[in-house]
């Protein structure tokens, strides 16, 4: 009912303004041109100025409205450099934003056509050239620099002491793996792939035994952490948006991202004041019709919390059934009986 509602009175608006617009186009006729052409310059110069508080109004009203919605406070190191970065930028182009919008909307309001008033004529000033074009360039300067020394900062090559994580995209989830007791992820190799064998994980290496592929990412708080990230298939984008992590999934070339966690999951309750929070790993690439179900829990915790967790968890090669080697020894008897005949 509401909607019926709606539409008509925007309908009914819609033929008022065009009814408005006919009678003072044959208001226009019967007057002349010029009057016609002031009297419109000077309906747009109030209309513009009017226009002006109910413009930065909806922007402040939209941006209260959606807070909720906002990321909360990063939860990485690195993400309190990129979000201070954000709001230096943020400051300073939403002065010149809101000055040059200002100027804008009063300009066209106070220059509009009226009777005994000419335009000057304004051909140049090279000191005022001089300074528009230093003071952005001086500006944009210390931003680039300081995004760039950050950015390097960033992608610097991960501390020895990292926890190494692999996570692999394929449509349409996320697959982790942890390197077992032995500290190493072992040797896989996309050829052998299969329903069985979901990373394609050579067995022939005793360093994928005890390799696990749990169904949640486990990170612990304060200890740097290196992922591998790689794709089975098409581009996927390994996203953390609150650890302010983003980084392309590219099938057949991997690549790394490093970063510290700040604060573990219950922080987080904590701090959003949403006893249900959870942190996610999204892809935020539009990788295929169900990209927007491509997803995984993520939980940050102590180093007692990850340590029991991981001991809980049974290697992916403990899994199989039958178990790979049995497979193994039963092919190579069979290629034995085979040789023989
Ligand atoms: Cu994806």
């Amino acid at each position: 009912m509401t909607t019926i509602i709606v539409v008509a009175i925007i309908f009914l608006l819609i033929s008022i303004v065009f009814q408005v617009a006919k009678t003072s186009e044959m208001v226009s006729v019967l007057k002349g041109m010029t009057q016609s052409r002031k009297d419109s310059n000077k309906i747009l110069g109030w209309l513009l100025l009017i226009f002006m508080p109910v413009f930065f109004i909806g922007i402040v009203w939209s941006t209260m409205h959606y807070k909720s919605h906002f990321l909360p406070e990063s939860a990485s190191v690195h993400g309190v450099w990129i979000d201070n970065l954000f709001n230096i930028s943020l400051i300073i182009t939403g002065i010149v934003f809101v000055l040059t919008q200002f100027a804008l909307f009063l300009f066209a309001y106070l220059y509009r056509e009226q009777d005994g008033k000419k335009a000057l004529y304004y051909p140049e000033n090279n000191k005022l050239e001089m300074w528009w074009t230093i003071i952005p360039a001086i500006f944009m300067t210390v931003l680039v620099v300081t995004g760039l020394f950050y950015w390097y900062k960033i992608t610097a090559p991960a501390p020895k002491d990292a926890m190494v994580i692999e996570v692999t995209g394929k449509q349409f989830n996320w697959i982790a793996r942890y390197p077992g007791k032995d500290g190493k992820l072992g040797h896989k190799n996309f050829t052998l792939i299969n329903d069985n064998n979901v990373l394609g994980m050579d067995w022939n290496d005793s360093l994928t035994h005890d390799d696990v592929l749990p169904t949640e990412l486990h990170f612990v708080i304060g200890k740097p952490t290196k992922i591998i990230i790689n794709s089975r298939d098409v581009m996927h984008n390994f996203d953390l948006p609150h650890f302010r992590v983003k980084m392309d999934a590219v099938p057949g070339i991997p690549t790394t991202f490093c970063f510290t966690p700040k604060y573990t999951t219950e922080d987080m309750r904590r701090i959003t004041g949403n006893p249900k929070f959870n942190y996610e790993l999204a892809c935020a690439q539009i990788c295929g019709q169900s990209h927007y179900a491509m997803k995984m829990s993520v939980v940050v915790q102590t180093q007692s919390e990850f340590d029991a967790w991981i001991k809980d968890q049974k290697p992916y090669y403990e899994t199989m059934q039958p178990a790979p080697t049995a497979m193994a020894e039963t092919v190579s008897a069979k290629d034995k009986k085979e040789e023989k005949k």
